[in-house]
């Protein structure tokens, strides 16, 4: 198959660890962190392993999903005092918010920003049965905002067809060079596509040129797809925002634990995780000290 994406060198990853989500929390797995302080130690451990960048999802005192930006200020400056790992903040927020207040953590200069590619029908949590709504016009209003905050969007594909969205958007040059995409099969949500690897050589036949991808599975398929990822040329994530599971039957301890099993897989493979400053080199990123 012709490659057109960029692949990563073959000795080298890029390791992303979602911590935290909207949909899962400590009545799930009591390690699951929620709160800054917690976020921020949970993020150094994983930086420790050998991650180069926290996707970041924040909350209200009280739990409840938020967008507040000095919220996300205050998660970034702990993490910042601790390492310099590059800061994604999730624009997906939580079935609470409003599309204005997905994107109010872009206020919090985050490094990047996730930029969910489509809309998709929620079939779990509180809200199942309403939409998750990422439009064509609420995209757009997205990019917008982060090119106004000099934020790379990190988008977000979980099915074929967002791929067609995601060039769509690249065409109107809305979107710096390289581009990044996480690749997403096995999100439970309708619409979705489901975890089947034979799916991965699917997306990658439709990504743009001149994207990095990493892969995310959700669920138990975190760990063969992730690999699978990283022998196609791409990146990964892991972390508790998508799989609470270490294997059947047992919690994950931490996100670290997560890190580095991937870290183990992939040093198996012949290759090393970049570090943060690495990482923002692959990515355009600039330098941070
Ligand atoms: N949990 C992922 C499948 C976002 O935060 O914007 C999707 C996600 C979206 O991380
Ligand atoms: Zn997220």
């Amino acid at each position: 198959m012709a490659i057109s994406y960029l692949s990563m060198p073959e000795d080298k990853v890029i390791i992303t660890v979602a911590q935290t989500g909207a949909l899962v929390n400590k009545k799930l797995n009591p390690n699951v962190p929620e709160q800054p302080a917690e976020i921020a130690q949970s993020a150094f451990d994983c930086f420790n392993e050998g991650a180069a960048i926290v996707h970041i999802h924040a909350r209200n005192p009280d739990g409840s999903t938020t967008g507040s930006a000095e919220i996300f200020a205050d998660i970034h400056a702990r993490i910042q005092k601790k390492c310099n790992l590059i800061l994604q903040d999730s624009t997906g927020g939580g079935s609470n918010l409003t599309i204005e207040q997905r994107t109010e953590c872009l206020e919090a200069r985050p490094e990047m920003a996730s930029l969910n590619m489509g809309t998709l029908i929620r079939t779990i949590g509180d809200a199942a049965g309403t939409p998750f709504s990422n439009t064509r016009a609420e995209i757009e209003r997205f990019v917008t905002r982060m090119n106004r905050f000099n934020v790379k969007p990190e988008m977000e594909i979980y099915n074929v067809t967002m791929l067609q969205e995601a060039n769509l958007l690249l065409q109107k040059k809305l979107i710096q060079k390289p581009f990044s995409l996480t690749l997403i099969l096995g999100m439970a949500y309708q619409g979705a596509q489901e975890a089947d690897p034979m799916f991965l050589p699917t997306y990658l036949q439709y990504i743009p040129e001149e994207a990095y991808f990493s892969v995310l599975g959700v669920g138990k398929a975190q760990t063969n797809l992730g690999s699978m990822g990283m022998i196609l040329g791409g990146n990964v994530r892991v972390g508790m925002e998508d799989n609470i599971y270490y294997k059947r039957g047992e919690l994950a301890k931490s996100n670290a634990q997560l890190v580095a099993r991937m870290v183990r897989i992939a040093r198996e493979l012949g290759k090393e995780p970049c570090s943060p400053y690495e990482a923002r080199q692959f990515l355009g990123l600039r330098p941070v000290d």
